[in-house]
Order: C-alpha cells, then structure tokens, then sequence
C-alpha cells in the first residue's frame, strides 16, 4: 500500500492546549506523524510519496469560504492584536445570543470554535492546507484504481464542519476526500470513523444526504469530547435518514466488544455498496491512549485491518487521531497491514 506524506505537517507546532485547567504540550503535536511514518518505513508496507499540490476548489466543496478565510487569517489577525499568547477561543455564542461572527478576532474564534483546546498558531493554516493535500492526492490514487492508499494526515480533521474548527482539527480531511471521489465519478461513498472520538464534523457535513454513509465507534458523548453529538438515535435527516450511524461505547470498552459495533458498521456499508470506502483513522481507542478510554491492544489493531479489507472496497485510509507516542505507528501499521493481509 502507497502512503502519502508532508514533511509540512511540522508547521503545525503549538506550544499550547487548555487541559485539565492549565496551558499542555499538545497531545496532538509533530512527533506523532513522525513515529507513524518510522513505522511505515520500517514495516515495508510499500512507497512513501509527497502530495500534490490542490487548489481550494475541493475544500470549498466542503468548508464555507467565510470559514475558509478566517483559518487563513487567524493567526495574523490576532497577532497583530498584540497578544502574546497563541490564539484561542475564550467566548462563544451561548443560547439565545447572536450567532453571527463579528469583526474581532477574539468574536470571530468563538464563533468558528467547537472548543477551546485547539489553539492556532503560526504555520497552522499552511499545515492544514498540507494535510488536504495529502488526503486529496490518496483520494486520486483510489479514483485512479487503488485497491488501498494510506493519507497520513496530519493535522486531523473529523472534528472540523462546515464552518467550524477544534478538536485538534481545522479542514475535514475525510470529507474533502470523500466529496472529490464523489466528484471523479464515485455515486456512493462511505466513511467509517473507528477514532475514539466522533467525528462530529464529517457527521455534520454528511446528515442530510444519501450518497454519503457515515458510520463512527467512539466513546459514549456522555463522557466523551465532544460531548455534544455523537448519540446513537442521530440517524441523518431528509435525504440523509438512515445513512448516519453512531455506536457510543462506555469507559473500559474492551476489543471484544467494540469488534461487534465494527461488524455492524461494515455489514450497512457492505449493504450501502459504495464504490469506496474512507476510513477516519484514529488509534487512540488504544488501551494506553493518554486521553480515551477504550482498551484496545496492539494486535486488535491487525485483526481491524482484516476486516476492514474483507469488504474488499478499495479504501482511502485517512489518518486521525492516537497519543500514545511510543504506540501510535505499530497500532497504526497494524491496522494497514491487516487490511492488505
Ligand atoms: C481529536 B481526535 C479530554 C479533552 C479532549 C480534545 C480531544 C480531541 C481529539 N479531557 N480534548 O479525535 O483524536
Ligand atoms: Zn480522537
């Protein structure tokens, strides 16, 4: 299996994340995609390829061209604020207020934000924009033909909607990549979502129509970011009813369990026939995940790609979420290789 790659993911470096009450190290920081890339290289699971350059045109596809703009300027808007910090989001919309974005920045990020974790910093846009291309030259190779391609994105993107950003992610990787196979003469695609979180953003993108089937396993949003989607009784709207699924699964759920919301997912896709499927690919259901709480182990990982591949749909595997520094290239590589196997 190719993997496409970017040295550029490197410009996004934030020195800051709100957790817990005090200003982290990112858990979502550059060593990650450098231990997954290691894992490729040293697994022999085939090339590592750069990305071809897109224009915007695929990701106003999916993202507001007002959304758009803010991301680009984010940054310099705020530092020309003469903050000394990273910009984050400290205010939002509540209920009953004005859900319009205002002229100010510190307005503006509230009104894009999901969360406020996610600071932007210097280099965030330019990565973002690296990491679409990345999902979009996998996208290319699968329209080309591919029977597997691995786009290791990163930053990550199921977390990013329309118009809003957070949770680490900025620009929807997964559905830019869905929605170009779409336009290159897919009719039918589906995106499985195995991170540990929803992926509240591709589900958003996707509620209301029938030609994408979005189907997430993630922590219950009971007690799991983001809290405030992700139910099992979310099934689409209009068009899009019955083509949404959500498997919420409780603190300490363990392979065993979690395989059979799995094989419910691929048995609707398989139903679905799509002619390809994305895979929003997130480790962190891993049992030593500094940040989930799932307990899945190295080999679960392998068994995951193998029955992901037995649907035999060629398959964009889009890269996500994984914490565990030490851990995220094997489960990751694991799960590539069971798919080949
Ligand atoms: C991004 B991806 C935990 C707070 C969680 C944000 C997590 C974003 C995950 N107390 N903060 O889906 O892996
Ligand atoms: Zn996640």
């Amino acid at each position: 299996m190719k993997t496409i790659f970017s040295e550029q993911h490197r410009l996004r470096d934030a020195k800051t994340e709100l957790y817990g009450g005090e200003l982290v190290k990112p858990f979502e920081r550059p060593s990650r995609a450098d231990m997954v890339i290691e894992a490729v290289r040293a697994s022999e699971l085939g090339p590592v390829a750069a990305p071809e350059t897109f224009s915007l045109d695929p990701v106003l596809r999916i993202h507001d061209a007002d959304f758009v703009t803010f991301l680009e300027n984010a940054w310099v808007e705020w530092h020309q604020t003469g903050y000394a910090g990273e910009a984050m989001a400290s205010v939002w919309p509540a209920r009953r207020m004005q859900c319009r974005a205002p002229r100010f920045i510190e307005g503006k990020l509230g009104y894009y934000a999901i969360a406020a974790e996610t600071s932007i910093t210097e280099g965030t846009w330019e990565a973002a924009l690296a990491s679409k291309d990345v999902a979009l030259t996998g996208a290319k190779a699968l329209a080309d033909g591919e029977q597997g391609v691995f786009s290791l994105c990163r930053p990550p993107g199921h977390h990013a909607a329309r118009d809003m950003f957070g949770g680490y992610c900025f620009l929807n990787n997964a559905a830019i990549a869905a929605q170009y196979l779409l336009d290159n003469g897919a009719e039918r695609v589906a995106i499985l979502d195995i991170d540990f979180h929803h992926g509240n953003g591709t589900q958003d993108i996707f509620y209301e129509r029938n030609d994408v089937l979005f189907c997430s396993l993630h922590g219950d949003p009971e007690d799991a970011f983001p809290h405030f989607l992700g139910y099992a009784d979310e099934m689409g709207l209009g068009a899009g009813m019955g083509y949404n699924r959500n498997y919420p699964m409780p603190p300490g759920t363990p392979f065993s369990e979690w395989r059979k919301a799995l094989d419910n997912a691929l048995s609707h896709i398989g139903e679905f026939s799509p002619q390809h499927l994305v895979v929003s690919l997130g480790v962190d259901t891993f049992e030593h995940d500094p940040i989930s709480f799932f307990k899945l182990t190295t080999p679960d990982y392998l068994t995951t790609g193998e029955r992901i591949g037995a649907l035999a749909i060629p398959t964009l595997f889009v890269m996500e979420g994984g914490y565990d520094i030490g851990e995220v290239g094997m489960n990751t590589v694991n799960v590539l290789k069971g798919f080949e196997a």
